[in-house]
């Protein structure tokens, strides 16, 4: 990596140079100990310029038509004077280098745009989670002064928890198909959802459209309520028509000022801030447990006992961190 200052940096987030932009979130993104110092000191730097987004995230079954949800709502927010920043969570590269998210997750209209920024955002699959620099890669687009955070999730894995963890709606995509296709939206992501957003609704299949949607409204009874006094909304539209998208706008302010009203959103926020100290604790022991040279030995011996077989993995793993925390 180039070795861009601090201080360059932070000045490259606040005029939005989407150059300089790429080299922060690169910094934030890198897990070694040199790179983790400078990018703790940027983030403290732009903490003040943090906050004022709307974060979105989005997610649904590979195909259903994110990637283009995403790049036509983009450019309807656009159009209405906001900047948009859009993050592509993909946890299929770090297994084998391809990507699940399509080739539609480039976005090249909304890519033209001025006051876009699209960015994927890798994940690697670290302590049995998903773990990736997402939340800090929103700080540093909020920072920059992006008023929407739209981060698109593949449907699969644990990417859809990540994502609910560190935004404040969650929208789900779902396609036209009644009994078993409705069996398939794992009862996990029904629990986490904000707004759904039926896709591909076309003149041919409207009224099939709407009996699923009303079999949906059936199945969302059931769970209780999120947030106090939303009723979970199904709408019906074609993101590549073009089609149902200002209703999800509108109701994604509703939902904004619904949570602001309720005094949720601060509260959502500081759970999750809370969970974010706690992945960070994470992060930072096991790399404690895998940078010095000192402890790797001890690391490695540890584990070897386990492999061995004879070991069990969770009494070598607590002799381990006792005595690494001891050091
Ligand atoms: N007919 C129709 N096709 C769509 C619509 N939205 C997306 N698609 C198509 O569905 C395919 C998958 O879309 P994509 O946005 O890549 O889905 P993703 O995997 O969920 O991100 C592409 O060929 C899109 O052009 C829609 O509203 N109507
Ligand atoms: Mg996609």
């Amino acid at each position: 990596m180039e070795n861009f200052s601090v201080e360059s940096l932070f000045e490259g987030i606040k005029s939005v140079d989407k150059r300089l932009l790429g080299k922060a979130i690169t910094l934030v993104e890198s897990k070694k100990a040199e790179h983790r110092e400078k990018a703790e000191r940027l983030l403290q730097k732009i903490m003040p310029l943090t906050g004022k987004s709307v974060r979105v995230g989005i997610t649904g079954v590979p195909g259903v038509g994110k990637s283009t949800f995403i790049e036509n709502f983009g450019k309807l927010a656009i159009a209405k004077g906001k900047k948009v920043a859009v993050l592509a969570i993909d946890p299929s590269s770090s297994l084998n280098k391809g990507s699940i998210l399509g080739d539609k997750t480039r976005m090249e209209e909304l890519a033209k745009e001025e006051n876009a920024f699209i960015r994927p955002s890798p994940t690697s699959g670290f302590l049995g989670g998903v773990a990736n620099a997402t939340f800090e890669t929103m700080l540093i687009c909020e920072a920059a002064g992006y008023d929407f955070i739209l981060i698109e999730t593949v449907g699969v894995g644990q990417s859809e928890v990540l994502v609910a963890d560190i935004t404040d709606v969650f929208l789900y995509l779902n396609i036209i198909g009644g009994g078993d296709e409705l069996q398939g939206i794992k009862r996990g992501i029904m629990e986490m959802v904000d707004v759904i957003f039926l896709n591909k609704v076309e003149e041919e299949n409207r009224n099939k459209a709407k009996l699923t949607k009303v079999e949906l409204l059936r199945a969302l009874h059931f769970l209780p309520s999120k947030e106090k006094d939303w009723k979970i909304p199904v709408l019906l539209g074609s993101a590549l028509n073009n089609k149902g998208l200002e209703q999800v706008y509108e109701k994604i302010e509703d939902f904004i000022k619904l949570k602001i009203q309720n005094e949720t959103f601060e509260k959502v926020r500081k759970a999750q801030a809370e969970k974010r100290f706690d992945y960070w604790v994470q992060q930072f022991i096991l790399q404690k447990t895998q940078d010095e040279s000192a402890t790797e030995d001890l690391y490695k011996q540890h584990k070897k006992n386990a492999s061995a077989l004879k070991s069990n993995p969770s009494s070598e793993a607590k002799i381990f961190v006792e005595k690494l925390l001891k050091k």
